[in-house]
């Protein structure tokens, strides 16, 4: 293990500089050219640069760590999905549903590449909140998946592998409102989409819900 105190001393080794006019570097793109950073080995007899890169916005500060400190340390690169505690988790398709509790529908929505499920819901109200529970279920590295629906005023979801997350989403109008994954996640990434209809308030559209294109599952309004 390294200790902290190690890594607050500077590194006699290498030396950065950060410079603000590029001019004649990179190809004219506009009137702002990027910046650039340049990383010298300062070890030697006679410095030598051994990167040079542009950087955004204008550099002032930067930090450094030795790779290993990162690399040896506990890297985080999945959530076990058996370890997931939030009570809505979907830790399968066959857990994902969606569940009416008076003018709140919850959705126990799952991710995996390359679809949502369900990914078809039908039966949502005005009046209604509707609170999408999206499990990534992929237990892979660099596998996180978005979502995001069509009019919501807040936000997306960034649900990385084995996480639950929850986006509430009041929709303000009747109509058919498309979802989608919005983290690219593989070449089938387009593919992770479904619809979501929103009915009048008071309508007796039952809420039924499923994947792909099969017809509605036999799943009793709620
Ligand atoms: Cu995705």
């Amino acid at each position: 293990m390294y200790s902290r105190w190690k890594y607050r001393k500077p590194s006699p080794k290498y030396l950065i500089a950060y410079n603000k006019i590029t001019k004649d570097r990179y190809l004219p793109t506009g009137p702002e050219l990027t910046q650039s950073a340049q990383l010298f080995d300062i070890s030697g007899e006679k410095m030598q640069m051994i990167l040079d890169f542009p950087t955004i916005g204008e550099p002032h500060y930067a930090q450094a760590a030795p790779a290993d400190l990162i690399r040896n340390n506990g890297q985080l690169k999945i959530y076990p999905i058996g370890d997931n505690k939030h009570p809505r988790v979907a830790k399968g398709e066959s857990e994902s549903k969606v569940v009416r509790e008076d003018n709140k529908v919850h959705v126990y929505m799952t991710a995996v590449r390359s679809h949502f499920a369900p990914d078809n819901i039908e039966g949502i109200r005005m009046g209604d909140e509707v609170y999408f529970h999206v499990t990534n279920l992929e237990q892979d590295w660099d596998v996180p998946h978005g979502f995001g629906i069509k009019g919501a005023n807040n936000a997306e979801l960034l649900i990385m592998p084995g996480e639950t997350t929850t986006l509430k989403w009041v929709p303000d109008r009747v109509g058919m409102f498309p979802m989608y994954c919005t983290d690219f996640c593989s070449a089938l990434h387009q593919e992770m989409q479904g619809y979501v209809r929103v009915s009048p308030a008071g309508s007796k559209t039952p809420l039924t819900y499923h994947v792909g294109k099969q017809a509605p599952a036999e799943k009793p309004a709620q």
